[in-house]
C-alpha cells in the first residue's frame, strides 16, 4: 500500500470512528438522562458503586444534560488494549475503545453504547469512590443504566471479578479497567466434550491435567463440570 493510500485509509477510518462514536455517545447520554429520571436511581447507583456512595450530584447533572463526567475517548487497536474491547484509565482520564471492536460492530450502535457506558461507569467510580469499587462496577452500571435487571448471583459474580489490567501505552505502563468481549446469545448450552486420559506411568496413581475453558457470557452464569468415567479393560 502506498503512503498516500495509507493516509487516505486512515482518515476514512477516523471519520467512520468519529460518526460511530458520536452516535453511541448520543445514545449513552439519552440513556443516562432517562436513568437519572428513574425513581430507583440511587438504589441502582449503590448496586454498582457501593451503599455508601452519594450520587445526588450525578442525578442532578444528568437530569440537566450535563455529561461533563464523560472523559475523552480515544481509539486503540485491540492488541494495544490487550484484547479488551474498551477500557478506562484513571491516570489519563480517558476511555479507550478497540478499533477491532468498532469495525466489527459498526452497524450495532447499541453494543458500542453498552461498552461506552461500562467505561463511563469506571469514570464515575473514579469520582465517587476513593478506592476502586470491587468487581466489574462498570458492567453493573452499564446494565442498570440500560434498564437490565440482575439476579443476586449475577451481581455476586460481577462483584467478585477483577476488571483491572496493565497496558503499555505511549512508552508507559498504565493501569486500565476494562470491558471484556461478551456474547449476546449466552453461548452453547449443554456442550459436552469427552476426552481420553493418558495412561499413567508404572507405579503412579495420580496425574495433573490442565483444562482451558472460557466464559461465554458475563451476565448468565456458566457452569463447568468435569466427570470421570472409569472404563476398565480386561
Ligand atoms: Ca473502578
Ligand atoms: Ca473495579
Amino acid at each position: 500500500m502506498t503512503k498516500i493510500n495509507q493516509s487516505i485509509n486512515q482518515s476514512i477510518n477516523q471519520s467512520i470512528n468519529q460518526s460511530i462514536i458520536t452516535s453511541a455517545l448520543e445514545l449513552a447520554k439519552n440513556q443516562l438522562q432517562t436513568f437519572a429520571n428513574s425513581p430507583d436511581f440511587q438504589t441502582k447507583m449503590q448496586l454498582a458503586f457501593g451503599v455508601a456512595v452519594d450520587s445526588n450530584s450525578f442525578q442532578i447533572a444528568w437530569k440537566n444534560q450535563d455529561f461533563s463526567v464523560i472523559p475523552n475517548i480515544e481509539v486503540l487497536t485491540g492488541a494495544e488494549l490487550g484484547g479488551a474491547i474498551g477500557a478506562y484509565a484513571q491516570a489519563t482520564n480517558t476511555i479507550y475503545l478497540s478499533q477491532d471492536y468498532l469495525n466489527q460492530n459498526a452497524a450495532d450502535i447499541e453494543s458500542i453504547t453498552s461498552v461506552l457506558l461500562e467505561e463511563i461507569g469506571h469514570a464515575v467510580d473514579a469520582k465517587i469512590n476513593i478506592v476502586d469499587a470491587p468487581g466489574e462496577e462498570g458492567a453493573i452500571f452499564s446494565g442498570v443504566v440500560q434498564g437490565k435487571t440482575f439476579e443476586p448471583e449475577q451481581i455476586q459474580q460481577l462483584k467478585a471479578e477483577n476488571d483491572t489490567a496493565i497496558i503499555f501505552l505511549d512508552g508507559q505502563l498504565i493501569q486500565i479497567e476494562q470491558a471484556q468481549p461478551i456474547s449476546r446469545s449466552g453461548g452453547v448450552g449443554g456442550l459436552t466434550l469427552p476426552f481420553q486420559l493418558d495412561p499413567l506411568p508404572q507405579g503412579q496413581t495420580e496425574k495433573s491435567i490442565t483444562v482451558n475453558y472460557s466464559y461465554e457470557h458475563f451476565s448468565i452464569p456458566d457452569q463447568f463440570e468435569i466427570r470421570y468415567v472409569l472404563q476398565r479393560e480386561n
